[in-house]
């Protein structure tokens, strides 16, 4: 049984990216959201956000002093409102119909921009951060609150993910990022969501988000999930077996 209908997937071949509507109830969404607040306060680092020479190019020296994120990962070993999540079935479904049939829980990790000033992340691939060995991994973005422009929703450049893994700039001082005077936030394409709706998108798919400057939180939670046998050789989680959500995972021979 298929999730995504053969023009979903074909979009999401195409540009890089698919927005799936409504994956998750408004109940489903309410206990993330209480489960959030409370893991944000218990739990989540809290920061300026991503390093780098990046920042001077997204915004003032003022609104750089005053950015704010709260990140954590792998929220499904806190809370049992994420562990369903993870394995909920339409979610997990959509993701074998784009790289399946045997899917591999990778990492979750927590992106909570907060209110007045929440830190803007630089156009970039996820590759860097998780390096593998083919394109066999999609990250799923479970928006928890609404993204519009104004708080800083996802932005992709259309396609891009068909050049494969590109060079970032990187540094002890610098998380891996694109050079800003090549690729630009302006030339991305908005993704606004509701809460409840998945983005997805490849590892490959260069994108960015802009400051929030609303005065509520935007939270999101990024799943990222991979074909088994893609292997990994870098990064966030190397070495670390994941749930398998869909299918097997088989033993590989020499
Ligand atoms: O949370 C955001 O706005 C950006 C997320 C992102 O870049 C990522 O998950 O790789």
């Amino acid at each position: 049984m298929h999730v995504l209908t053969d023009d979903q997937v074909a979009f999401y071949n195409e540009r890089g990216y698919l927005r799936l509507p409504g994956v998750f109830s408004p109940a489903e969404v309410e206990f993330q959201s209480l489960e959030l607040e409370r893991l944000i306060d218990e739990w989540a680092q809290h920061g300026v956000g991503w390093r780098g020479p990046w920042r001077k190019a997204y915004m003032s020296a003022e609104d750089d002093a005053r950015t704010q994120l709260a990140a954590m990962h792998e929220l499904q070993n806190y809370s049992e409102a994420f562990m369903r999540a993870v394995v909920n079935d339409r979610l997990t479904g959509a993701v074998a119909d784009l790289i399946g049939p045997n899917v591999e829980l990778h990492h979750t990790t927590l992106h909570a921009k907060a209110p007045g000033m929440g830190t803007p992340f630089p156009m970039h691939q996820d590759h860097p951060f998780y390096e593998h060995e083919g394109p066999a991994y999609v990250d799923a973005i479970v928006h928890v609150d609404a993204a519009a422009e104004a708080n800083g929703c996802l932005q992709f450049l259309e396609a891009s993910h068909t050049q494969g893994p590109l060079p970032h700039i990187r540094g002890p001082e610098s998380s891996p990022h694109l050079p800003t005077d090549q690729y630009r936030l302006e030339d991305a394409v908005s993704v606004p969501a509701d809460a409840g709706d998945v983005v997805f998108f490849s590892y490959y798919t260069v994108h960015g988000s802009a400051p929030n400057r609303t005065d509520q939180w935007r939270r999101l939670v990024r799943f990222g999930y991979r074909d088994p046998d893609n292997v990994q050789t870098a990064g966030q989680g190397l070495g670390r077996d994941g749930l398998i959500v869909r299918g097997q995972k088989r033993k590989r021979t020499a």
